[in-house]
């Protein structure tokens, strides 16, 4: 298996976290590299199902090292909220390590996440008021608080009163919001820096031994490519690198490291959250879509928009993260479905365009021209090989990889790890 990048290909909650539960049976590391709790995962083994924000779901397998990487922003108590639940369900943590140099959330974040938004009014960006925002501002800022901090008994309290001060006085002049309590919020964070110590780490030096050692390393992207904050549909995006190229930066290993790079897509398109999404569905077909996908947030259980698969978004995440091959997920929620159509081009002021278009304002009026393929009325959810796929299904699937011009070599139909087949 070797090193592997496992990537969004569109907006987020492709169903990355299935995928990456696959891979993690041949993986000796799963590596979380950017974003932090806004990510969502639902993964379903046996009759028990793991919503897990910022753990990898490789920490079900008992072997598996779990490592939260340095590009990450990690809220430590959502982080020990996983931690209990694992332990709870009989799964340990043991193998759950934290770079010392991720940036932590804290309470401040959460709370100017959510007053930036209400700012914004008509212009948020539907953010999952988790703070991720303002945690990567402080730390492009330079201002930020890094795990190395929190473990710091001596200078920790000096450092967190700082901040906080710092950020009562924006809370109080700019949003006119009452001012935290800096003495609670040290002794919060000071219980919690307790409790991660024996998992904080410096993440590069032990990723770069397990490739010395040639151990299987799994790069686990949350959110997609068009909420990369450099890539994506500025400024609707997140505030990270969710793009194969964020592995290397926020894990801390060179690029001539990774051997493959493979991205999930749904056998459609879902964003949530505000922003430009010229497939979207307002009728009933969405709506049916997104009942039979039960599209709602794993982290916010706010209701994603739904439309047809966009093969000009395909064809972009392709070049941006240097795909190697596609997964693509949710099939069988198109089971029903009489007709399904594929976006292969945009129509944009009188042109047709089949590159993305980077100008965001261009990309919010461009009309997506339709290529329409022949449903297939049947359940796939129960085959196993790709010759159990009805011939339309089948169709469909040559129909994308075509157009992206990459292979498909995983096929996801439904949420159990059995539903899933290989291409050979
Ligand atoms: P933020 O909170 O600053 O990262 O929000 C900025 C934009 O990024 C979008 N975003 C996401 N989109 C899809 N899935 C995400 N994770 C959760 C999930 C979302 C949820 O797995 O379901 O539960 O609502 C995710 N995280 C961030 C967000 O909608 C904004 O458009
Ligand atoms: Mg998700």
């Amino acid at each position: 298996m070797a090193n592997v990048i496992v990537i969004g290909a569109q907006w987020g909650d492709e169903g990355k976290g299935k995928i990456t539960d696959l891979l993690s049976r041949s993986a000796d590391i799963v590596v979380r590299y950017q974003g932090g709790n806004n990510a969502g995962h639902t993964v379903v083994v046996g009759d028990r199902t793991f919503k897990l924000h910022l753990i990898p779901s490789g920490i079900l397998y008992p072997k598996t090292e779990c490592i939260i990487a340095s590009g990450t922003v990690i809220d430590p108590q959502v982080l020990l909220e996983e931690v209990d639940r694992l332990t709870e369900l009989g799964v340990s943590t043991a193998n759950l390590f934290i770079a010392q140099t991720a940036h932590v959330t804290m309470p401040y974040h959460r709370v100017l996440d959510r007053a930036a938004e209400d700012q914004r009014a008509e212009h948020k960006i539907g953010t999952t008021g988790r703070g991720i925002g303002p945690t990567y501002a402080d730390k492009s800022e330079r201002t930020g608080i890094r795990m190395i901090d929190l473990m710091d008994q001596a200078r920790m309290p000096k450092k967190l009163r700082w901040a906080i001060e710092q950020k009562n006085i924006i809370l109080e002049k700019l949003y006119n919001l009452e001012p935290l309590d800096a003495d609670a919020i040290i002794a919060e964070y000071q219980g919690y820096a307790e409790r991660l110590r024996p998992h904080v780490i410096d993440a590069s030096l032990k990723i770069d031994e397990a490739i010395r050692e040639r151990r299987n390393i799994l790069f686990e992207g949350a959110q997609g490519t068009l909420l990369d904050l450099d890539h994506g549909t500025y400024p609707y995006v997140t505030s990270s690198n969710p793009v194969a190229g964020g592995a290397c930066i926020g894990a801390g290993v060179g690029p001539t490291c990774i051997d493959r790079v493979i991205g999930v897509a749904k056998a459609y398109t879902t964003r949530v959250g505000e922003g430009p999404f010229p497939t979207e569905l307002h009728d009933a077909i969405g709506a049916q879509i997104g009942d039979r996908g039960a599209e709602f947030g794993t982290t916010t259980g706010r209701k994603r928009r739904c439309g047809w698969f966009d093969g000009v978004i395909g064809r972009y995440a392709v070049r941006i993260n240097g795909l190697d091959c596609l997964a693509v997920t949710k099939l069988d929620v198109l089971d029903d479905l009489a007709e399904i159509k594929v976006c292969t081009a945009y129509e944009l002021d009188g042109k047709v365009v089949r590159d993305f278009p980077s100008d965001a304002r261009a990309f919010a009026r461009a009309v997506p021209i339709y290529e329409t393929l022949s449903g297939w009325q049947r359940s796939t959810s129960e085959c196993k090989t790709v010759e159990d796929l009805p011939s339309e299904a089948k169709t469909y699937l040559k129909f994308l990889s075509d157009l992206m011009e990459i292979p498909i070599a995983i096929i996801s139909l439904g949420a159990s790890r059995g539903q899933t087949i290989i291409v050979e």
